[in-house]
């Protein structure tokens, strides 16, 4: 049994998240963390929200809340919503409680000890009128690479460049929109990344394993060189700059930066939950207390890439203490909404609580799932979506149980029939199983969904396929045994069936399991060979048909939800 640590990029505070946010970081993780334990290994998937930076208080002064409370508020929701999408975080932390406080306090302490945090002067925007400094996306203006003209301080929406709020051209305010703007003088931390330069490329060029998109965007970034980066801001909500309760003199009104604390908050939500279980989070993230063990493994989209194949590992390796760092980095491409981008402000696409309005979870996991975007982009249309949830989950999977379900009871009664023994069809069904378990499994270690989850549709086919080729209701005429043990062995493909497709819809799954009374959790173990699996029932037991599993979608569903979210 081996010991896995999972972590998805935290999702920001501002608002309930959309479905390309889902499948770029929370979904493939709780796929992969359910996939883990189906195996009997000893997982611990750790989320949390990022609550601090502008992003939290821009939107809080658009909701008219005080910060502390719409951060409040918003995780509720944000966690609510989670556990309707079947997210299995072991813990849904938050980036603004203590342990992260105390944590991120901790790491700039060492880091300063071990000669890679200086006090440096910076050239910050300053707006007369709101009489303030303006970091990050306090201020917008054009950026200098793209010219595109709503570019905000810390980066670029069109070309997808960080930036420096000094670089805008013609900027202004996002508070009052005043273009009454000027460089001022302030002082921040600093830390010295360029220092680290060797370090980060060593320890970087030691992950063999990585994923092609991680490994281009890491590679991207050490060759510009690293750079100093400062990690204060001058705002009020987030983690004070100070150290065991003690201000750092000249930094009363100044809190770490966003992107310095939120990484933090992985080790910061693990000691939450330790706290919250009576468990020990150390032996999950302190190599010298038994995480040299564990497997460490990040889920992301492609944006956040630099900050944790290079930033977080230069404050956990700057440390010089003996932090866990990751093993396994995945990193995902984006989801669009018809081509262009989901927006909240403009209303397009739909958000994870608009999407549970109208569908179960499980329609909308396995589509984004089966057509998750790894290699590249993908687009997610409605139409498209109708057409996957109509044809693999309704016409394939929920076909083939409700089918065969339905006839035994009419034909043998709510009970495995017992009668007739596995022959030929049965033998070459378990070899052609035995295959693609094989490789589906395989395609989930790697964390390669688009592969794995057409595996997994060509399982289901292909038990759709035996039953065609075995007809149990026009051989039930001339050979009742052998009708029913095709019925035996189809009634444990349904078994077989639920186990493997747990990971990507586990409601659905349940209600499989639950046909035939079974503990989710015992039947759920990850299926060892396909003859042992279609031998579990041996005739007598009970089952219920279940109601329809999927419905279908229906033309007019999709015209008035492409209305509503604004397709295009
Ligand atoms: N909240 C950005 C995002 O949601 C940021 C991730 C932090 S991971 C430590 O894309
Ligand atoms: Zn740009």
């Amino acid at each position: 049994m081996a010991r896995i640590l999972i972590t998805s990029a935290i999702p920001y505070i501002n608002g309930i998240k959309h479905l390309g946010n889902l499948v770029g970081s929370m979904l493939p993780a709780d796929v992969y963390a359910r996939f883990e334990r189906q195996r009997g290994h000893e997982v611990l998937y750790i989320c949390a929200t990022d609550e601090h930076g502008t992003p939290a208080e821009l939107a809080a002064r658009e909701a008219g809340q005080d910060v502390a409370d719409y951060c409040r508020e918003q995780h509720e929701i944000q966690a609510q919503a989670g556990e309707a999408f079947g997210l299995s975080f072991d813990h849904f932390g938050r980036s603004s409680n203590p342990p992260n406080h105390r944590l991120t306090q901790h790491f700039a302490h060492v880091l300063e000890d071990n000669g890679l945090i200086e006090e440096r002067i910076d050239r910050q925007i300053y707006s007369i009128d709101d009489e303030r400094f303006l970091p990050d996306r306090y201020v917008e203006g054009t950026c200098p690479h793209c010219g595109y003209e709503k570019a905000r301080g810390d980066q670029c929406d069109n070309c997808g460049r960080l930036l420096d709020p000094i670089d805008l051209k013609n900027p202004y305010s996002s508070i009052s929109g005043s273009h009454n703007v000027e460089v001022r003088e302030t002082k921040h931390l600093h830390l010295l990344q360029a220092k680290m330069q060797d370090r980060i490329a060593g320890w970087v060029e030691s992950k063999t394993d990585w994923p092609q998109l991680t490994k281009s965007i890491a590679g991207k970034w050490l060759k510009e060189g690293l750079r100093d980066r400062s990690i204060t801001r001058d705002l009020k909500w987030g983690v004070p700059v100070a150290y065991k309760g003690e201000p750092r003199p000249g930094f009363e009104n100044k809190v770490f930066y966003v992107w310095f604390d939120a990484p933090i908050a992985y080790i910061a939500a693990t000691e939450e939950w330790a706290l919250a279980n009576n468990e020990n989070w150390e032996r999950w993230w302190r190599t010298d207390k038994g995480a040299e063990d564990v497997k460490y493994v990040q889920v992301m989209g492609k944006d956040n890439v630099a900050f944790h194949t290079v930033s977080f590992p230069a404050t956990l390796l700057g440390s010089e203490e003996p932090w866990k760092t990751v093993d396994t980095l995945k990193s995902l491409n984006w989801l669009t909404w018809y081509g262009g981008k989901f927006s909240t402000s403009e209303g397009r696409g739909i958000f994870m609580d608009q999407a549970l309005e109208i569908l179960p979870a499980d329609y909308w996991r396995w589509t984004l799932m089966a057509n998750a975007p790894e290699s590249d982009d993908a687009s997610f249309t409605l139409e498209h979506f109708a057409g996957v949830v109509n044809k693999d989950l309704a016409d394939v999977l929920g076909n083939f149980v409700n089918r065969i379900t339905r006839f035994c009871k009419a034909r043998f009664g709510e009970e495995v029939p017992a009668e007739g023994t596995y022959g030929d069809n049965e033998k070459t069904l378990i070899t052609e199983l035995d295959r693609r378990i094989g490789a589906y499994t395989g395609y989930l270690e790697e964390m390669e969904f688009r592969k794995a989850f057409a595996e997994l549709r060509s399982i289901w086919v292909s038990g759709n396929e035996y039953l065609q080729g075995a007809a149990p209701w026009t051989m039930i005429k001339e050979d009742k045994d052998k009708a029913a043990a095709s019925v035996r062995c189809a009634l444990n493909l349904i078994v077989l069936f639920a186990a493997l497709s747990r990971p990507v819809i586990p409601f659905a799954a349940d209600k499989m399991f639950a046909i035939f009374g079974l503990d989710p959790e015992e039947a759920s173990h990850w299926p060892e060979g396909a003859a042992a699996a279609l031998s579990r029932f041996k005739g007598g037991e009970a089952f219920t048909p279940s109601d329809v599993l999927f419905a279908k979608i229906e033309d007019e569903q999709v015209e008035a939800w492409r209305q509503k979210f604004g397709a295009e």
